[in-house]
């Protein structure tokens, strides 16, 4: 399929932004090709540059839960804007959300609004180290918690897992303290926590992965991991970028019962604008600058435009129930019939769902960690990617991400989508 405008501006982009995009996963590495430049979205579709409509599962990696140009959102921004769209002092509608976000997730007092995921879980890594006084903390291989110097380690020799840095620019000093475990294996945890007893400040995770395709986590290991950190003195740390306002109003303590330490969001609660957040009970929180000794600081943090667009998101998912089941609804008829034209094509596949998350790999095992999501079949996946581009539908770039739902979604969308896949198997 001829991308001509895309083409063009892909072009001109990448003169003058690095390999033309602000965010790798935008470039189509992985999945080669020309990115598609988007033009214009509205509910469950977006339009590229060259009036190509798609149906579309990335939703900004997660923000439009609710579909593009969701209209509370957008009249909230827009009136907010004619009001001044930053100030760099307190304002009500940040007491506002911070409330209603306290309200909605368990096991939370108190919450500060920064501007990125990344943000959100450098922050809390950061105030777990000065609560606990502790150096270290343990990452798992496949989660991704924004790109802060610690959390760009992988797998280091064996043995120690220490980790090694897996991006020039990240020091070994940093790396050192950063511990890599295997997502789902408790064991491994217990011995990496036995290797370095009393100085680990805290365990961060996506309590569901999304990093790795969609990895829920297998029984019990949410709760092991709890048990541990009760056991030795660490900060459990839920990552919920991805997960938060989005699985359930309470994230994945409330759908799996499991308490956190310490609470990360982004994507939703920002409603489509720059917001990422972290929480907590008011004893860790009142650790944080200006109350305590642990700085953390940003310009636009709070700012009233993205307050209002993250206050509007957060207030119709907290009076509308039906959206979480809706979503969930939508996407266990997608993967049945995902799975249904995949099988009749005789295609070797693996689909992992949770909520709204979902994603298909081409593999024979099930994929439970970072290991078993890379033994994919990267071939199949292009030719999956592109031939659904063609077709109109618009998958996540990688095979290391998740498609995320909006409830903007129809079924008649979701049956096209299943249609466009019956036909790309055929390829595979
Ligand atoms: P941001 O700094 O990109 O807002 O958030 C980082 C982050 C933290 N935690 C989790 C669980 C995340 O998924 C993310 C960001 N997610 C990616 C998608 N895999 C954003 C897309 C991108 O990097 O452009």
């Amino acid at each position: 399929m001829e991308y001509k405008r895309s083409s063009a501006l892909f072009a001109e982009a990448q003169k003058v932004i690095p390999g033309g995009v602000n965010s790798p996963v935008r470039a189509f590495k992985a999945v080669g090709g020309t990115p598609i430049f988007v033009k214009e979205a509205k509910g469950a579709y977006i339009i590229d540059e060259d009036d190509k409509q798609y149906i579309e599962y990335i939703n900004s990696w997660g923000p439009m839960i609710l579909g593009h140009t969701h209209k509370p959102v957008i009249d909230a921004v827009v009136d907010k804007a004619k009001k001044g769209t930053s100030f760099g002092m307190p304002t009500a509608i940040e007491t506002q959300i911070a409330e209603l976000a306290v309200s909605m997730v368990p096991n939370i007092d108190m919450i500060r609004f920064v501007n990125s995921g990344t943000e959100a879980c450098m922050s809390a890594v950061r105030l777990a180290r000065g609560y606990t006084g502790k150096d270290k903390m343990i990452k798992f291989a496949g989660c991704y918690h924004g790109h802060s110097d610690a959390f760009l380690i992988q797998a280091g020799s064996g043995a120690v897992t220490f980790g090694s840095p897996n991006s020039p620019g990240v020091t070994q000093g940093t790396a050192k303290d950063t511990l890599l475990a295997r997502y789902n294996d408790l064991e491994n945890v217990k011995e990496i926590i036995q290797q370095n007893e009393g100085e680990i400040a805290c365990i961060i995770l996506e309590p569901v992965a999304g990093n790795m395709g969609c990895i829920p986590p297998v029984a019990g290991f949410l709760e092991g991991l709890r048990a541990l950190c009760d056991e030795h003195g660490i900060l459990l740390v839920f990552d919920e970028v991805m997960t938060g306002f989005r699985l359930a109003k309470g994230g994945v303590q409330e759908l799996f019962g499991v308490k956190a330490d310490i609470v990360c969001f982004g994507k939703v609660i920002g409603g489509g604008l720059p917001v990422g957040a972290f929480a907590s009970r008011k004893e860790i929180m009142s650790h944080l600058a200006p109350l305590g000794p642990v700085y953390q600081a940003g310009t636009l943090s709070g700012n009233p435009l993205a307050m209002a667009a993250g206050l509007a998101m957060l207030e119709e998912l907290n009076q509308k129930d039906e959206v979480f089941t809706s979503l969930q609804k939508k996407t266990a008829y997608l993967h049945e019939g995902i799975e249904k034209v995949l099988t009749a094509a005789g295609v070797t596949h693996q689909i992992n769902r949770i909520g709204s998350m979902i994603s298909v790999h081409f593999c024979e095992a099930p994929v439970t960690d970072f290991a078993s999501s890379a033994k994919g079949n990267n071939d199949s996946f292009k030719k999956f990617f592109h031939g659904l581009l063609d077709r109109g539908i618009y998958i996540a770039p990688s095979a290391f991400e998740t498609w995320f739902l909006s409830d903007a979604l129809s079924y008649e969308d979701l049956d096209k989508t299943i249609q466009a896949i019956e036909e790309v198997a055929k390829e595979l």
